[in-house]
């Protein structure tokens, strides 16, 4: 048990609501790991996997109804429901407090409740805040060893203070029908309750580092973003960071450990990653924006990760790695669809049965996932960890669009950029998420993630844009436009790093741009095609950079039915929507 007495008596408190048998304390340390991975191998929750081939890895498996993060049931209760804004599910907080306890009411009886005090961010950074979660759920514990730092060194940070984010999990029934994930911004505080799984109940990440700390943000003036983190070096070794917010399923964790091609590698260019998912960002003494990522680790998707789509991925997944929902193989490793290795003959799926790859059933669930630590990526920063984090020159927007938004494009200015964070959208691909090519409107990426109104989060950036004496410039990306036959255009993955020197050129002063309509595009020729020439010609580049004004007429009109929702919408963007239109004369 640790001393601070604020902790103990929260905990004291919620052990007398959820009765568990027992209560440990969770120090991080190796000892403890391995008895907990002990316990949890001796009840089936994780499975030990061929440990000459993956070292430390383990598999578990979720129930089938509790596979991913749950937005219809996850609620901002903060006193006023305009506070939550027409974007989130709001709850009353004490009507959530009187139902959620009723739930949570002896849910840890016959169990162990584990009080995991964890610190988001580098240890002794002034950016990092300190939460500490109990579950019933040694998985969750396990897990969030790789995706924060976790223990003692969370309770060094905390001191005798009582500034923690409390964060009460139990798995309880699973019962999907009374499935909850509350967050009460103005308390600190996380309620998530009958779920066994990932964002649901790993509260570091999205409950904490984005609902609650965009909250925290707001009131104490930086900003919680959904977005990853890379530097990019130059042969002098001069690194310039990029912070980067794209809707989940746009690639964000394969641009963060993006391989530059051959021609630019082979000229000492060098691609770091800082963080696959999370920034939070300060303005600095020198006026800039610093960013830390406050993750320890990476929970990416699964499926698709192969060799060629992201190499730093798959090897930062081969020791020390949890995964979840995938295949078991007879040789008790892993496999997933798109992997790019043949699957094996037969194999256990995501749901514990037997299963080969012609049974028409996709043995990992497609939203199966890696827990692995960030410190074994091969391209990992040697500043991810810099308690100061690291200077951004540029902020990327982007979403899947096949017609309407160019390969690139920069803002006139913040507001203008803030304008295009708040347009952000991503057309469907999967039939599964409704109608193909409806856009889905998703703000800086942050939809799901915002703790309170979403506008007043876009009067938070406008206002940031003000106080930011040397701010970023803002870059729209789209890797995604299509052909006439629905075919992508630009060969994205390591590719898209032709993009970013251009963004990183614009940002040093050293190259010139086209002023358009939407925003500055490249010039033809200063999108460097060098070994690529026969996939993309210079008509093929015109082509990904042209502005089609029908597109873009009823891009604004899908605009204006988005934002007319909005009971709090700055009058800037509607402001930037009027100009745009006038430029674009339509
Ligand atoms: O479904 C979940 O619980 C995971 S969702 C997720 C995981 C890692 C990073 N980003 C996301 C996301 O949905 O943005
Ligand atoms: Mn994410």
């Amino acid at each position: 048990m640790y001393s601070n007495k604020a902790v103990q008596n929260w905990v004291e408190e919620m052990a007398k609501l959820t009765k568990p048998d027992n209560i440990v304390w969770i120090d991080g340390s190796e000892e403890e790991k391995e008895r907990l991975e002990k316990q949890a191998l001796e009840t089936g929750e994780i499975i030990e996997l061929n440990q000459e081939k993956l070292p430390g890895c383990f598999l578990h498996r979720t129930e089938v109804n509790d596979v991913a993060r749950v937005e219809g049931r996850t609620f901002i209760c903060t006193r006023r429901k305009e506070d939550a804004g027409p974007t989130n599910n709001w709850m009353d907080p004490t009507e959530a407090y009187e139902k959620l306890s009723k739930i949570f009411d002896g849910s840890m009886k016959g169990r162990t409740m584990y009080v995991i005090p964890y610190l988001m961010g580098p240890a002794g950074s002034p950016f990092s805040k300190v939460g500490v979660e109990v579950t019933d759920s040694i998985y969750v514990v396990l897990n969030m060893r790789i995706m924060t730092r976790m223990g003692k060194v969370a309770m060094d940070h905390l001191g005798d203070s009582d500034d923690f984010v409390k964060g009460l999990h139990s798995k309880a029934n699973l019962d999907p029908e009374n499935r909850y994930i509350c967050h009460f911004p103005e308390d600190n505080t996380i309620w998530s309750v009958n779920s066994g799984y990932g964002g649901n109940v790993l509260l570091g990440k999205k409950c904490f580092a984005l609902r609650i700390a965009s909250y925290m943000g707001r009131q104490e003036g930086w900003m919680a973003e959904h977005m990853l983190i890379l530097g990019i070096e130059d042969p002098k070794g001069n690194v310039s960071y990029i912070a980067a917010a794209f809707p989940s399923a746009c690639g964000k964790t394969n641009l963060a450990m993006l391989i530059p091609p051959e021609v630019y590698a082979k000229e000492g260019y060098k691609v770091w990653t800082v963080g696959d998912d999370i920034a939070w960002m300060r303005i600095g003494e020198d006026g800039r924006l610093w960013a830390i990522n406050p993750e320890a680790g990476f929970f990416g998707v699964a499926p698709g990760t192969s060799m060629k789509s992201n190499p730093n991925a798959l090897l930062t997944t081969q020791k020390n790695t949890i995964f979840t929902n995938v295949v078991l193989t007879p040789e008790n490793t892993v496999w997933w669809e798109g992997m790019g290795v043949e699957p094996p003959a037969t194999g256990i799926d995501w749901k514990g049965n037997p299963w080969t790859p012609d049974s028409g059933e996709k043995g990992a669930h497609p939203n199966s996932r890696f827990t692995a630590p960030a410190c074994q990526c091969p391209s990992i920063s040697p500043e991810w960890e810099n308690p100061k984090g690291v200077p951004i020159s540029a902020i990327l927007f982007g979403g899947r669009r096949a017609k309407v938004a160019p390969l690139v494009y920069q803002s006139f200015d913040w507001e203008h950029g803030v304008f295009m964070g708040a347009t952000m959208g991503s057309e469907t691909t999967a039939a599964a998420m409704g109608a193909v090519g409806v856009v889905r409107r998703d703000p800086m990426a942050m939809l799901p993630f915002c703790g309170y109104n979403m506008g007043d989060y876009f009067a938070h950036w406008l206002e940031m844009g003000k106080k930011i004496p040397n701010p970023p410039k803002i870059f729209n990306v789209n890797w995604f436009r299509t052909n006439d036959e629905g075919k992508f255009i630009w060969p994205g993955f390591g590719e898209n790093f032709r993009v970013l020197k251009w963004i990183l050129d614009r940002c040093e002063g050293k190259v010139d741009a086209v002023e358009s309509p939407i925003g500055y595009l490249p010039d033809v020729n200063d999108i460097d095609l060098t070994g690529i020439e026969d996939e993309v010609s210079k008509e093929t580049l015109a082509n990904l950079l042209s502005i089609d004004k029908e597109s873009w007429k009823e891009e604004i009109n899908s605009q204006s039915e988005f934002f007319a929702k909005f009971d709090r919408l700055p009058a800037e963007i509607k402001k930037q929507q009027e100009a745009l239109i006038k430029r674009l004369g339509i």
